[in-house]
Parts: C-alpha cells; structure tokens; sequence
C-alpha cells in the first residue's frame, strides 16, 4: 500500500496519510506523494476542495524520529535541510492552494503534524484526537509554521504553555481555545468531512481562493493595506462566473449552482 492514499471523487480530494502503525510520522517518500497530490489539486479545476486526513489511530506525528541518527559517533544534523525542502515547500503549498483544505484530524497530531494541520482552512477533529507541540520533548522549537500559527490563533500565553509544556491538548480543548473548527464524536469524523467537503466542491471556489488569500494577509497588514487587498481581490470575484450565478439565484429565489470559476 502507498504511503500517502489519493482518490478525486465528485470535486473533492481526498489524501490520507498512511503508515499507521507508525502514526502516519512523515518520511521523504510521502513528503514526495503528499506534495505530488496537492500539486495536483492546484492545478486540476475538476478539483474544488481536499480533504486531509490520517489512517489508524494517529494523524501524523511529524518528522520520523527513526530515520535520525543521532548516536554519539554520527555527523551533527542539519535540521534545515528537510525544513527547506520539505516542510516549509508544504506549508506554503497548502496555505497558497486557491482551494479550501479540510484536515480531518482522526488521532493524534504531534510536531509537525499538528502545524500540518493548523495550516489547513478548516480543522476538524475526532473527539479523541488530540494536539502535541512535541518539539520541546527532543529539545527542538516548534516548526512547519508552528511559531506563526500558534499565538495568531490561541494567543503568546497558551501558545508559550504548549510549546514549553509539551503536553497534549485535546480536541474539546482547542475548539474552546479557537485552535480548531469544530469536534465531532470519532465515527462521524469521515463523514462530517466529507459532508463539508461536498458542500464546498459546490461552493465558488474562485471566490474561496480569494478569501484565502485576504485572510492569510490579514496578520501581517494594517487596516489601510487590507482594505486595499479586499478592493483588488473582490474586484477579482466581482468579474467571476459564480458572482452572476450568486446574485442571479437571490433574485430569482433559488439555490445558487456555482462552477467555481
Ligand atoms: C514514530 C513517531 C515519529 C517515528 C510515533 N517518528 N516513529 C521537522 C523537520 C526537521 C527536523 C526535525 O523536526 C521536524 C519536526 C518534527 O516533527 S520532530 C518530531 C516531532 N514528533 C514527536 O516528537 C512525536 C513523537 N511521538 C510521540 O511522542 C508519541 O508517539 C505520541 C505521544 C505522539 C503517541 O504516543 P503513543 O500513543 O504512546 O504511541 P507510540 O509512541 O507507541 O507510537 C506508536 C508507534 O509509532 C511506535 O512505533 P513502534 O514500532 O515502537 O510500535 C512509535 O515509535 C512510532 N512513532 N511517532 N515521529
């Protein structure tokens, strides 16, 4: 079986992580697969949304600790190496994708993995999933976007709590933090992804993309700079298919069929 599973059914891609005995923690053959599949989805407009989830009872737990040697004789490691060309290339693909991602959250996230999924637009968690600045343990800092994430979502106090501490954090207690979307009980997980995944497949995806880009903006913005983002891009979704077809069905007193273009 592949490391990472991709299926493309009814405009949504659905990726998984898959080496679950290992709690889906990443090597250089699905960093590959991964970033091959999201590559995918930003190019094929017959792709609208991805959904990102993990196989077993893990999400992913970041960098595959096996493959370090760190025994007393080995080469110190140049830790940037594989944050230049893996995890920073994600991080950046999956927040620049001009298409909504789900991360659908079935277990554990630790390290990486749990900034993997802060990276996504909607995070979703199994209520027994949960989330682990792990660095901290091995003697690292948090990465793949964790030092930017965490107090922009959560604040400085509890995002200095979890990176010093280390310590899990539980579904229930991120979405009550504002780390997370929403919880739901472990069977509906899949489900509710991919009830929200088909809602967005249908959604005006040119206009999802845009609204992307404004919000990923916004943090590092003033006011004045914003409001000249929002006038550029809105522009942009003004001259979209899906604005006709948006304000066609208000006035006409239906359900809007968007094409995401
Ligand atoms: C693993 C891993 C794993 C290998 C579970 N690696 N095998 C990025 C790029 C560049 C440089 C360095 O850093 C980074 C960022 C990072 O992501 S560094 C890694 C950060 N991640 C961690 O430190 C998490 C390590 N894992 C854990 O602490 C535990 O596995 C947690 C607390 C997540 C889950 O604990 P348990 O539920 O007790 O499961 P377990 O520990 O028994 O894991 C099950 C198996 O998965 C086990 O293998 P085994 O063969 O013994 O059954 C683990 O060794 C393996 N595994 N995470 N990251």
């Amino acid at each position: 079986m592949p490391s990472v599973l991709v299926s493309v059914e009814a405009g949504v891609e659905s990726i998984t992580l898959n080496r679950p005995e290992k709690l889906n923690a990443l090597n250089p053959e699905m960093h590959q697969l991964l970033r091959a599949a999201l590559e995918r989805a930003a190019v094929e407009p017959e792709i609208r949304v991805v959904v990102l989830t993990g196989a077993g009872r893990g999400f992913c737990t970041g960098q595959d600790l096996a493959e370090r040697d760190v025994s007393a004789g080995a080469a110190p490691i140049d830790l940037s190496v594989s944050l230049g060309s893996h995890y920073n290339p994600l991080v950046r693909r999956l927040r620049a994708l001009p298409k909504p991602i789900i991360c659908a959250v079935n277990g554990v996230a630790a390290g990486a993995g749990a900034n993997i999924a802060l990276a996504c637009d909607l995070v979703i968690a199994a209520r027994s999933a949960s989330f682990i600045q792990a660095f901290s343990k091995i003697g690292l800092m948090p990465d793949a976007g964790g030092s930017y994430f965490l107090p922009r979502l959560i604040g400085t106090a509890r995002a200095m709590g979890l990176a010093l501490l280390a310590e899990k954090l539980d579904a229930e207690q991120a979405v009550q933090w504002g780390l997370i979307w929403k919880v739901v009980d472990d069977q509906q997980l899949i489900n509710e992804a991919n009830a929200l995944a088909l809602k967005l497949a249908n959604g005006p995806t040119k206009g999802y993309g845009l609204l992307k880009k404004a919000m990923y903006a916004s943090p590092g913005n003033s006011l004045d700079a914003q409001l000249d983002l929002e006038r550029d891009l809105q522009r942009e979704a003004g001259y979209s298919e899906d604005y006709r077809e948006g304000v066609t069905a208000f006035k006409e007193k239906r359900e809007p069929r968007f094409k995401g273009k």
